[in-house]
């Protein structure tokens, strides 16, 4: 199903094509009465306190690791929201803003320049309960032709098989809208987006860019451009974004923090995670001392 998440919640002019509803507590969801009135405090609005959560949430983000390659990615059983865009689509802008932090991805003047995937944490430190990945940025047109197949090669394994893959967020410049890039890319995940293995979360980025119209009319093409994965499996979200002006923001750390892990699930995955490693640390120190561990003797020999 496709569902619009306007800027504005309480506008309805943006329709998807097939509309779900979304429980009154998720962020940018709250229904029109349920909205602040001007004589109330704001903080005392459910759907207030939730975006705040959300945003405190999105503020623990930290760099975990890097990779240059795909098989350098460590296996994880935590929830992975891929971050993907064109090139100077406003990609690391938009990821420093949800976690409220400057420099957390590299938002580089120079379009193209990191060409490395990088992850980041989320929630609390001893039990992270979500992973950021920020892909490298597409449609550069100064990279040269095999550096480009290498891309599409890395992405297309990526989206297709990455297992622990939980959404895709693509952040897309609302004056352009889709380009030929952004289908192809689409195309790599299409599979699992109709089946609903994966959600897809479309940013319509710098909105702040268009007036009212305009933005209407951006996202009227991106919502046709998205009719077209929509099966009733399938999560798929649009909204307008703008770093500058903040529209969009609660709204989308709303729907990442509503896909992370349980705290329960989170600390279940830590102790798992730390056991493998502290028994991973234990052979690779045996195997250094020369120490052959012995199988047990069959039970007929005891
Ligand atoms: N007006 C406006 N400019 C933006 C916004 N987001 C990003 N930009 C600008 O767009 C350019 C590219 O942004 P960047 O985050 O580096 O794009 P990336 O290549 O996709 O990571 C930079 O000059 C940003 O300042 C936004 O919401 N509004
Ligand atoms: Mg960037």
């Amino acid at each position: 199903m496709t569902r619009s998440t306007p800027s504005r919640p309480k506008a309805s002019t943006n329709p998807g094509p097939k509309r779900r509803p979304r429980p009154a507590t998720q962020a940018g969801q709250r229904p029109a009465q349920a909205s602040p009135s001007p004589h109330r405090d704001p903080s005392a609005d459910p759907a207030h306190e939730a975006a705040k959560a959300s945003l405190a949430w999105a503020h623990s983000a930290r760099f975990y690791t890097t990779a240059a390659l795909l098989k350098q990615l460590p296996a994880s059983d935590l929830p992975e929201i891929a971050f993907v865009g064109r090139s100077n689509a406003g990609k690391s802008t938009a990821i420093n803003t949800l976690a409220q932090q400057r420099q957390l991805a590299f938002a580089s003047k120079t379009p193209g320049r990191t060409q490395h995937i990088n992850l980041f944490h989320l929630g609390p430190k001893a039990a992270p309960d979500q992973v950021w990945t920020d892909l490298p940025g597409y449609g550069y047109a100064a990279v040269e032709r095999t550096a480009k197949l290498r891309w599409q090669e890395v992405m297309a394994d990526y989206l297709a098989w990455r297992r622990n893959l939980c959404a895709v967020v693509q952040m897309v410049d609302c004056r352009h809208g889709f380009t030929d890039l952004d289908k192809q890319l689409l195309g790599f995940v299409a599979p699992r987006v109709r089946n609903g293995e994966v959600k897809l979360l479309v940013l319509l980025t710098k909105a702040d860019k268009l007036n009212r119209k305009e933005q209407a009319e951006s996202l009227r093409a991106a919502q046709a451009v998205l009719a077209e994965l929509s099966t009733d499996e399938s999560d798929i979200g649009l909204t307008l974004f703008s770093a500058l002006n903040k529209s969009g923001v609660g709204d989308v750390a709303g729907m990442l923090n509503e896909w992370a892990l349980s705290p329960e699930a989170a600390e279940a995955i830590a102790a798992a995670t730390a056991l493998a490693a502290a028994e991973a640390e234990a052979a690779a120190i045996a195997a250094e001392n020369g120490d052959v561990t012995a199988d047990p003797p069959p039970d007929n020999m005891t």
